[in-house]
């Protein structure tokens, strides 16, 4: 496994020597940031970035992500001119130097959440997900938190009017068209993308989800067996399904996970959660068994911790700060070392 760490670019916060000071850090995840979805990602900025990187003692072969435009996954007549632009970021991305490229195919909305700042009792805050809050929102008016606000309201509504005819199974074909045009620059490049667990796992305001269970896995790689095509395991996005058992999909799919997120939640009701640090004892998802589990069946893929909460009065972006991060770091290179010296 190679440990990994999000960096929001040159913008971020959080310098990049600070995230090669957590001892085991190889990496960095990171993206373009300011292109709009669908258009070609300037290769002088991915160059510059590297070299920021590299400068700093760290990797950049992690992308996230590429966002899919919604055309290609309403299956719109115009979704070819946005797929040679994917193919054009994924040759660009494999010139310098990148392996894995996470993406995800939730329409409209990313993940979603309905406090940013859940408040823990020890002062801590991370965020959170209540369905009550969920249900009294207006997704045709919507302002929520760490929503991408960059729609307007009415192309907002146009774009959920376009996905009144968008089932299941139409999201799924388009996936699969926009997966089998793309194929052939991975074969080329040698990238592995690696799709994103819708989050949370299931449908949301009457749009489908696709990526939310071991069923959906099963289709997805019987539809498209090219080994460039995988996952990012998010144990968080697949944790809040109560339906998925976590230990057991990372090993079933361990050779098709090219990228972990490994994150903590607790559940708080049938459906409700808040994140929480990343040790198996705070929550519900056995960090422990997935580790194991990955380690058993041959895991060879990147690894992030992922959202952390906010502490130390760190004014952090929501689930992004250092600290957390970086004790989730060390926690999960601890459990990879001991588990891997265990199977020995
Ligand atoms: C949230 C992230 C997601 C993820 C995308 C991947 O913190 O895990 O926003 O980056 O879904 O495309």
């Amino acid at each position: 496994m190679k440990m990994t760490f999000r960096w929001y670019g040159p913008s971020d916060s959080i310098p990049l020597n600070y995230m090669k000071q957590i001892q085991g850090m190889t990496g960095v995840v990171t993206a373009v940031y300011g292109v709009p979805v669908g258009e070609v990602w300037p290769l002088e900025t991915l160059e510059s970035q590297k070299k920021l990187c590299e400068e700093a003692g760290l990797e950049m072969e992690v992308i996230e992500s590429i966002p899919v435009h919604e055309d290609i996954k309403l299956g719109r007549p115009t979704r070819d001119k946005y797929i040679e632009a994917y193919k054009e970021n994924l040759r660009r991305c494999g010139k310098v130097g990148v392996k894995c490229v996470c993406y995800n195919f939730m329409p409209v909305f990313d993940w979603l959440r309905t406090n940013l700042y859940f408040k823990h009792k020890d002062g801590a805050t991370s965020l959170s997900y209540s369905k009550k809050d969920f249900d009294g929102l207006d997704p045709r008016n919507l302002h929520l938190p760490g929503w991408d606000e960059s729609y307007s309201t009415d192309e907002l509504n146009a774009l959920l009017d376009a996905y009144a005819n968008v089932d299941h199974d139409t999201l799924f074909n388009n996936l699969v068209y926009f997966l089998n045009a793309i194929m052939p620059v991975c074969d080329e490049t040698g990238i592995n993308v690696a799709i994103h667990p819708d989050d949370p796992p299931w449908d949301v305001f009457g749009l489908p989800r696709i990526i939310c269970k071991e069923s959906d896995y099963d289709r997805l790689f019987a539809t498209v067996p090219n080994k460039h095509n995988g996952i990012t395991f998010c144990t968080g996005s697949l944790g809040a399904g109560r339906f998925n058992d976590l230990p057991y999909m990372a090993g079933k799919y361990a050779d098709r996970i090219y990228f972990a997120h490994l994150r903590q939640l607790k559940y708080d009701g049938d459906e409700d959660f808040y994140e929480n640090g990343h040790q198996t004892a705070y929550g519900n998802v056995d960090i422990y068994e997935i580790v194991k589990a990955l380690v058993k069946n041959g895991f060879d893929g990147y690894l992030r911790p992922d959202h952390g909460r906010n502490i130390w009065g760190e004014d952090a972006k929501p689930g992004y700060g250092l600290f957390d991060r970086a004790l989730g770091a060390a926690y999960l290179t601890g459990l990879f070392e001991a588990v891997e010296k265990d199977l020995k």
